[in-house]
């Protein structure tokens, strides 16, 4: 029996507008997660997997396979709160024409209430959500990258205070009529819309991840930033990593990559110089606060991986690959004919014949990709071989380097370290990355700040004044901020690091700065490692591509620097002035006048 009287209230009023056949409270059991999946089985849209076990692959439909921005909306009252990287529709007006869409939408099918917890349950940092859907598929993965069920309803008790998830994919079933394998709505009729001033998300027309798994980016990143904000604390597009030095000393890192540049390999890193050990706390999303000693804590509110696919491979990911043993679920990777998942670079060779990610005939002299480029697995972080044992500690680890990035092929060196705390603020808003098919369109430039350009849950302005603030209240305990990028490429187009487990010699020059161990060079735009400083044992990389991995290129930087004057331009007078002081200081040290 439920008691919450809120929950209640908003679950009746819920039901009434969209008229489901049926009301499910889930209680968060594995009877229940297997209970669903064996009906999706029946229906035919999960195909179980016979060389793994207790996993599943399904398909999307081709026009749901990835979070849709340009239909992301942060509807606070004033517009202007949104800030201009938002796409902002007034809340009235928004609500409205949802609600239109909303009518009936549930018609023939079961609406599931989902109790989540993002956090530890026993946290104090922990906050609440419950999600109404009506796709079973979106439970199923709720219950892996989440804490559910009546253990969440019990810790929350008769309080109001849970963030109201709403998620239909939009297609009503009249009665005796077939579902099709991926109910969702046409791109254009979309929408992924947030109320922060409400703690309220309404998401209609997409099952697709962050489109649909609603604690994930929407409630976990967006939601979660505002109340940060407010509340003094951050929510940040972090993994979150403890590397083990050969003497036991623990360092704690948080990296803020985009979309689909790295975070979740580098969580996973197996460090290739000897001694060097790496635990797991997160791939994903961190939240951190200042603890009670006055260092920055950080936590992973999620329990599972929501992971690309695509280039990952016991060469790659092998502790990903381990991670994936079973109790998955795949979606839009190929199908081998024995009954196991693909997709690109997972094997050194192509299989001969698998069932592509759209359900045709696939052989090595078809043109088009098996998998789709976004193709991901869910699974649970528990079953991380290299997890560590303080991924669920309530109270969060204690950070001691953030680093930022992206993925840039010119330009950037390899590792930079931030002059200052308020150089490493300057240097995570005039982050950049080539874009991915995270976003459809691959290869383009856009200025993504500290990774959170989709997720910022207001005005971008006042969250960079936030990150300063932060840094004024943590002082001479702040993280040390450093800057990597793993993706450059020589003008005939190979990487010209390789990455993976090598980034290891990059983390290890880190920790040895913060122990003040070695000296680091004054650049134009930061302190960098000489080539002897970097521990490059057993690594056979030509010596000018070295060079180059670790050249300034004050030229392309004076370009950068335009284009970082055009990024400042957007934000207008919520914009901190130290920015400003900044980009000055960079100017000159770049000679520009
Ligand atoms: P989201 O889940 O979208 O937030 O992505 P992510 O940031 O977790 O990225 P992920 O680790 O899944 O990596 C995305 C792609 O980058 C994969 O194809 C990886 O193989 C590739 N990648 C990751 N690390 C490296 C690296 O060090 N070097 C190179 N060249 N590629 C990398
Ligand atoms: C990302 O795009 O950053 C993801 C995948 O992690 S999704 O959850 O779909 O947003
Ligand atoms: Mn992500």
């Amino acid at each position: 029996m439920v008691h919450n009287r809120y929950l209640l209230q908003w679950v009746q009023e819920v039901a009434e507008l969209r008229q489901p056949e049926n009301i499910y409270w889930c209680n968060g059991s594995k009877e229940e997660y297997h209970a669903l999946m064996r009906q999706m089985v029946e229906k035919g849209t999960a195909i179980p997997l016979k060389k793994r076990p207790n996993s599943f692959l399904f398909r999307s439909h081709p026009s749901d396979v990835a979070r849709v921005e340009d239909r992301t909306f942060m509807s606070t009252v004033s517009r202007d709160d949104a800030g201009p990287t938002n796409n902002w529709i007034a809340p009235n007006e928004l609500k409205s024409t949802m609600v239109n869409l909303y009518r009936g939408c549930m018609r023939g099918r079961t609406m599931y209430v989902l109790p989540f917890s993002m956090g530890p349950l026993n946290s104090p940092f922990a906050r609440f959500g419950v999600e109404i859907t009506d796709s079973p598929y979106v439970v199923c993965n709720v219950h892996i990258m989440t804490r559910v069920g009546n253990k969440v309803l019990n810790a929350l008790g008769s309080s109001e205070n849970f963030v109201r998830c709403l998620h239909s994919v939009g297609v009503p079933l009249s009665p005796g009529q077939k579902d099709t394998a991926w109910p969702c709505r046409p791109v254009e009729q979309k929408y992924i819309s947030h109320f922060p001033e409400e703690n309220l998300i309404w998401s209609y027309g997409s099952g697709y991840g962050g489109n649909a798994l609603l604690g994930k980016k929407c409630f976990a990143l967006r939601i979660a930033s505002f109340m940060a904000r407010k509340e003094g604390w951050m929510a940040e597009h972090m993994l979150l990593l403890r590397l083990i030095s050969p003497e036991g000393r623990c360092y704690h890192l948080a990296a803020a990559f985009p979309s689909a540049c790295g975070k979740t390999n580098l969580a996973m890193i197996q460090p290739t110089i000897p001694g060097w050990k790496a635990e797991c706390l997160g791939d994903d999303i961190a939240w951190m606060h200042i603890g009670p000693d006055g260092r920055l804590y950080a936590l992973n509110p999620e329990t599972g991986f929501f992971g690309v696919a695509p280039g990952t491979s016991w060469k790659t990911n092998p502790v990903m690959m381990q991670t994936l043993w079973g109790n998955t679920i795949f979606t839009n990777c190929a199908l081998t004919d024995d009954g196991d998942v693909w997709w690109e670079e997972m094997t050194p060779e192509l299989p001969e014949h698998l069932i592509d990610w759209q359900g045709q005939d696939w052989t090595p002299a078809s043109s088009r990709k098996a998998a789709h480029p976004n193709a991901r697995f869910t699974v649970s972080i528990t079953q991380c071989p290299a997890l560590s044992p303080d991924w669920d500690n309530p109270e969060g680890v204690p950070i001691d380097i953030i680093i930022l990035g992206g993925r840039r092929t010119t330009t950037i060196p390899l590792v930079f370290e931030a002059y200052s705390f308020e150089h490493g603020v300057f240097l995570g808003v005039t982050q950049s990355s080539e874009t991915t098919a995270t976003l459809g369109q691959v290869g383009n430039l856009r200025r993504d700040p500290f990774a959170m350009l989709p997720f910022c849950g207001y005005h971008m302005g006042d969250y960079f004044a936030h990150w300063l603030n932060m840094g004024t209240r943590l002082g001479n305990k702040a993280p040390r901020i450093f800057y990597v990028n793993w993706f450059r490429k020589s003008p005939d187009g190979r990487w010209l690091w390789p990455g993976y487990g090598e980034n290891s010699r990059i983390l290890k020059w880190m920790c040895e700065r913060v122990e003040n161990k070695v000296e680091a060079i004054a650049t134009p735009i930061g302190l960098m490692t000489s080539l002897e400083d970097l521990d490059l044992r057993g690594l056979d990389i030509p010596s000018q591509d070295l060079r180059e991995l670790l050249r300034v290129d004050e030229s392309a930087w004076r370009t950068e620097v335009k284009d970082i004057e055009r990024h400042f331009a957007q934000f207008g007078d919520r914009f901190p002035e130290e920015l400003r002081k900044q980009l000055k200081e960079l100017r000159e040290r770049l000679g520009m006048h």
